[in-house]
């Protein structure tokens, strides 16, 4: 018989950490509305979520690996990157990414990559909680669903 495994979304007693780029913070505060509001409905308490500030998006992988070595649960990175005229933008995306992965990988517990990258502030609000969702809350419910599916393996 195939044992099939999925997480549910329980966060009863779990704490997370978010970590959040303070660049484009009109999107980010977005992004960590969504995230907690997210997290609260599914059972998490208030005070078992703590938010951390950085600088810009580059700096999220180094403060999810230290957050990772806390007691937290899970973690989860929250950053609004948005192209400008010069490359600077695929830098951080690029390095943001793989370096929340590694941060996740390496610690072997979920790190959620809630990090917009767009081409406009338009369509970084689209995606903080107007017509595209909350990629915050997104990126919230993930963490809770690798938990539950880490807590299963
Ligand atoms: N950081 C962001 O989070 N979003 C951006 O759009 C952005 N842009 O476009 O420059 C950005 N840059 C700052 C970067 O993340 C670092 O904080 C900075 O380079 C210092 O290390």
């Amino acid at each position: 018989m195939v044992q099939t495994i999925q997480g549910t979304l329980d966060g009863n007693g779990r704490k997370f950490a978010i970590a959040i780029a303070r660049f484009n913070s009109l999107v980010t505060d977005r992004l960590r509305d969504g995230a907690i509001d997210a997290l609260t409905r599914h059972g998490v308490a208030a005070d078992d979520i703590r938010v951390v500030w950085v600088p810009g998006a580059f700096e999220l992988p180094v403060v999810c690996r230290w957050l990772a070595d806390t007691d937290a649960d899970a973690v989860i990175a929250l950053g609004a990157v948005i192209r400008g005229s010069t490359t600077h933008y695929d830098h951080v995306c690029n390095q943001a990414a793989r370096g929340i992965l590694d941060a996740s990988v390496q610690s072997g517990k979920p790190v959620s990559f809630g990090v917009l990258t767009c081409e406009t502030l338009e369509q970084a609000l689209e995606r903080a909680g107007s017509k595209a969702g909350n990629k915050g809350a997104d990126a919230a419910l993930a963490a809770l669903e690798m938990l539950a599916v880490k807590s299963a393996l």
